[in-house]
């Protein structure tokens, strides 16, 4: 597989890896950055631009193997978010993030920036990954359904976004003053927008709803701001699992609850996604770094 991969995408600055489990990955080392991708879930687990330290976050526990999800980098949650609404023994998140999903391209755009696009199937949805890996990280997925559906389809997607900070109680997060949001660790009620930026004090599991607007991840401690836009997305998640949640999670350190905080990307419950035969619909996240600049205009 692996030679067939290096015949048809030999392209300088792409090279692939197989683990000692199987699992294969693409990874890029260009001018503009350096990251990796495994095709199971088409999981973009690494992006560093240049200049810069590492962006997104990965746990020392993570498992690496098929079958089981990659505990950080982004993954992708598709055709629902969360456990399953009627089936709790189906995987959490969906069935994208585990299964094996083919790359059709490659190529470096003018920009230096690396473009990466993946395809694979979810009956009866048709899926396709576009990812950019330059000095922003851009990760297109574009949902089909096909003409000959037999009826329209809904779903939930997420693109699931682990940062790396420098310490998840230091941080703040802009961009969600004006959203209400459901509360995951208070019964999913419903509670009205704060008018204030994010702080992270104890485990937070909070859906955004309605909302189009940037994000942005300001750490002081690292000097940096990281900017989430988005396209195509009502729902915005943003969860730290803190001290209790981390412990019960196997494939996640007990202490690196400090270390990270996700800002997810998604459409979720009332702002899923419903198809008609032959229409698509694509949610796009674009991640940039900056210097953290005094000026606060988001
Ligand atoms: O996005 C937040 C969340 O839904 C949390 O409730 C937590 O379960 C997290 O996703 C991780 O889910 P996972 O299935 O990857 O352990």
């Amino acid at each position: 597989m692996l030679n067939e991969l290096k015949q048809r995408f030999s392209i300088p600055g792409l090279s692939f890896e197989q683990n000692h489990n199987g699992l294969v990955s693409v990874v890029i080392q260009s001018a503009a950055c350096t990251g990796e991708l495994f095709f199971q879930g088409a999981h973009v687990s690494s992006w560093r631009p240049f200049g810069h330290e590492p962006v997104l976050w990965l746990s020392q526990k993570s498992n690496y193997e098929k079958g089981k999800p990659i505990r950080g980098g982004v993954p992708i949650c598709f055709p629902w978010f969360g456990p399953n609404a009627s089936n709790t023994t189906l995987p959490a998140h969906g069935f994208a993030r585990l299964q094996e999903w083919q790359l059709v391209g490659a190529q470096q755009k003018n920009s230096g920036a690396m473009e990466l696009s993946l395809e694979t199937t979810i009956d009866p949805f048709r899926l396709s990954f576009q990812v950019e890996f330059g000095n922003e990280l851009k990760m297109t997925l574009k949902t089909m359904l096909p003409q000959n559906a037999m009826s329209s389809q809904s779903y939930e997607d997420a693109l699931h976004t682990y940062f790396s900070v420098s310490d998840v109680r230091t941080i703040s997060i802009r961009g969600l003053e004006p959203a209400s949001f459901i509360d995951k660790v208070d019964d999913a009620q419903l509670k009205p927008a704060t008018d204030s930026p994010i702080r992270i004090e104890s485990e937070t599991d909070r859906v955004y709803l309605d909302t189009q607007s940037d994000c942005v991840l300001e750490d002081t401690q690292w000097k940096r701001a990281i900017r989430v836009a988005k396209l195509g997305s009502a729902s915005t998640v943003v969860w730290n699992p803190w001290i209790d949640k981390s412990k019960r999670m196997a494939d996640f350190g007990d202490a690196e609850w400090p270390g990270m905080v996700c800002i997810e990307t998604a459409n979720i419950g009332d702002s899923r996604i419903r198809l008609s035969p032959g229409e698509s619909h694509s949610t796009t996240a674009v991640i940039s770094v900056d210097a953290l600049s005094t000026n606060r205009n988001l």
